[in-house]
């Protein structure tokens, strides 16, 4: 597999848009990053890749970046790929990753068939989630289960919290964007006890991309409000009662985004997409070209979140 460092290409985007100390260069347009600090103290960055032009998000495979002071990153390649699914062949989309017990873990959306945009009756496009292992955090990772954790009726967006006591939760979002919550059993192949449909405080959120996090005691549960403004609640456990807190970072060309937070050293930091127009103009999919950026982020004393403005990529 081939490993190479893209530090050039974020030297140069630095020097050009020097107001951001944190932008992630690379040579592929990413998506969906997902961030994590592992044992060895370094950042690892686990994202989609959108196409040239893709097709209604039709997406083939997963790459893992990594970097130990956010400037220089190493592209790991790609670690996972539709092909290597026996229950998938599209729809590579946000995918998140754990580790315990030794393992590293990689859960992912992926799916089959066609959206019939004409004809929603005739639309055959389903998606699942699955999980892949690997002893290495850059993989390559391995659906050793060989079908989705959950397929009925429709998965998307898995976020991976695994808690200081070692316990796995699944969270994401099903049929009619509701968000959905499931402890994971210890071997993390298989599901224990019942989905649940989160209560999320009286709100009802049909939304994409939840991603949990633990910080001086309070559970963060952060996710994009109407898929686009980054908004978040909290709670004293991983399982709720969710309270709402508010949007952090508002919308940005009416476009998702998909977003993660992690701490690194002594800094928060919030991973997100911003969107590209495509450099080809014949090409119709516009709005279909995403790349990785990221921001610090901070709290007040009490725990609430301060509203996060994006500097230049
Ligand atoms: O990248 C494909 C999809 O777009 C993701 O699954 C959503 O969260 C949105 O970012």
């Amino acid at each position: 597999r081939m490993t190479f460092v893209v530090a050039l290409s974020t030297l140069l985007s630095n020097v050009a848009w020097a107001a951001n100390p944190l932008n992630f260069g690379s040579d592929i347009l990413t998506a969906d990053p997902s961030g994590h600090v592992w044992q060895d103290g370094r950042m690892y960055l686990y994202t989609s890749h959108d196409e040239n032009c893709q097709l209604d998000f039709w997406m083939k495979d997963w790459h893992v970046f990594s970097s130990d002071d956010l400037i220089n990153w190493v592209d790991h390649g790609a670690v996972l790929s539709v092909d290597q699914l026996s229950w998938a062949d599209n729809y590579a989309w946000a995918p998140d990753a754990g580790y315990k017990n030794g393992k590293y873990y990689f859960v992912f959306p992926a799916g089959t068939g066609h959206k019939d945009r004409a004809n929603p009756e005739k639309s055959t496009k389903w998606m699942g989630i699955g999980i892949a292992e690997s002893d290495s955090p850059t993989g390559p990772f391995v659906d050793v289960i060989g079908a989705p954790l959950w397929r009925e009726p429709y998965a998307n967006d898995p976020s991976l919290f695994i808690d200081d006591d070692g316990q796995a939760y699944l969270y994401f979002h099903g049929k009619g964007f509701d968000y959905y919550v499931i402890k994971m059993a210890d071997d993390m192949r298989s599901t224990e006890g019942d989905f649940i449909k989160m209560d999320m405080g009286g709100y009802e959120p049909k939304m994409e991309g939840p991603w949990v996090f633990k910080r001086n005691d309070i559970y963060y549960f952060t996710m994009p409000e109407n898929n686009r403004e980054l908004a978040y609640y909290t709670a004293p456990s991983p399982l709720g009662p969710w309270q709402y807190q508010g949007v952090f970072m508002e919308s940005e060309h009416d476009s998702n985004n998909h977003h993660s937070i992690v701490q690194f050293k002594d800094d928060w930091i919030l991973f997100y997409h911003r969107w590209l127009e495509t450099p080809d103009a014949n090409c119709d999919a516009r709005k279909r070209q995403r790349h990785s950026a990221a921001e610090y982020i901070y709290f007040n004393d009490d725990g609430t979140i301060k509203k996060v403005n994006r500097t230049e990529h």
